[in-house]
């Protein structure tokens, strides 16, 4: 049985109803800071929870008897740079609640890091598993501060904690919320709203992205992979693709001919998406767990436009 945080964010809310198919919706107990009309909410277990308050996860992972804590409940990396004190507070104040809890009930642990975990001095590009991690946003110090704990946690407490570096995630379902990746999301609404979209990431911007369905799959794979096999445990590199705007608008285009693109750089996003990696290297991930993504930008698009049609109606 799972407890997932953040469950009606981005990742959580596929999280939610993917596992719900897969382990049965009374298994998969969904909690975020708010109630919402969302199917997360309808389709099984749902409790209210600020994952700053440790006292209501642990009663809650408790009530429900959990084996595992998924903590998803995060501040994304734009935001967090308009609110740094109040970042560290929810993201490090919610992770060392959720690693708290799962030490005290020995349950397996799972959070996600993200490529805004390395900064300007790591290398751009095939950045490795293991390399320099000076980032210069608070989003990325809570992300390295939150792999160092998730090992700390493991090596001092044995507990099972695993995690990924995700990319960009692009997805339909749920939109994010204050991220830095957000254009590659937008660009899609404003394909089928417009055809036209105003990137605030400057052409020739490359950062790695993976669409939801991969991510979502990969989180699974690590978290059924047998434990002996895993060397780096938490904070894998994982990608699917390393694109820029215009990468996207040329996606776009096979299906929407006449969409256009445009600039106008917000210098904050800029900033921070300069500082991430170009391309990551995901070695690791393929031979420990068997990571494999199987959409590309095209196969992603023409899935992204399909299911937003029908969104959209
Ligand atoms: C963000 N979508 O933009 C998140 C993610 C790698 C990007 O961490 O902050």
């Amino acid at each position: 049985k799972v407890l997932i945080t953040g469950a009606l964010g981005q990742i959580g809310s596929e999280l939610t109803t993917t596992l719900r198919e897969r382990y049965g919706a009374d298994n998969i107990i969904a909690t975020d800071i708010r109630r919402a009309d969302s199917e997360v909410v309808t389709g099984g277990p749902f409790e209210i929870l600020d994952v700053t308050d440790y006292n209501k996860m642990y009663e809650l992972a408790q009530k429900y008897e959990v084996d595992t804590i998924m903590h998803l409940a995060a501040l994304l990396s734009a935001k967090a740079e308009n609110n740094p004190k109040f970042a560290w507070d929810l993201n490090m104040g919610g992770l060392v609640n959720a690693l708290e809890v799962a030490r005290e009930l020995e349950l397996k642990f799972f959070t996600p890091s993200s490529i805004g975990a390395f900064g300007p001095t790591t290398p751009k590009f095939k950045t490795p598993q293991d390399t320099i991690q000076r980032p210069t946003t608070m989003y990325g110090v809570n992300k390295v501060s939150g792999e160092l704990l998730c090992d700390y946690y493991f090596n001092r407490f044995g507990v099972d904690a695993r995690g990924v570096r995700f990319p960009g995630l692009i997805s339909y379902v749920t939109e994010p919320g204050g991220g830095t990746t957000d254009y590659a999301v937008e660009i899609y609404y404003e394909a089928l709203k417009n055809k036209k979209y105003t990137s605030y990431i400057a052409e020739g911007t490359y950062m790695d992205m993976m669409y939801m369905p991969d991510a979502i799959n990969a989180i699974i794979q690590l978290m059924e992979a047998d434990a002996g096999k895993l060397e780096h445990r938490n904070a894998f590199n994982v990608t699917a693709m390393s694109a820029a705007p215009e990468d996207f608008a040329r996606a776009i285009q096979k299906h929407i001919p006449e969409f256009e693109i445009d600039y106008d750089v917000d210098p904050i996003r800029q900033t921070i998406a300069e500082s991430w990696p170009d391309s990551i290297d995901a070695e690791c991930a393929a031979n420990e767990w068997g990571f494999k993504p199987e959409f590309d930008i095209d196969k992603m698009t023409e899935d992204m436009l399909k299911k937003l049609k029908e969104k959209l109606g």
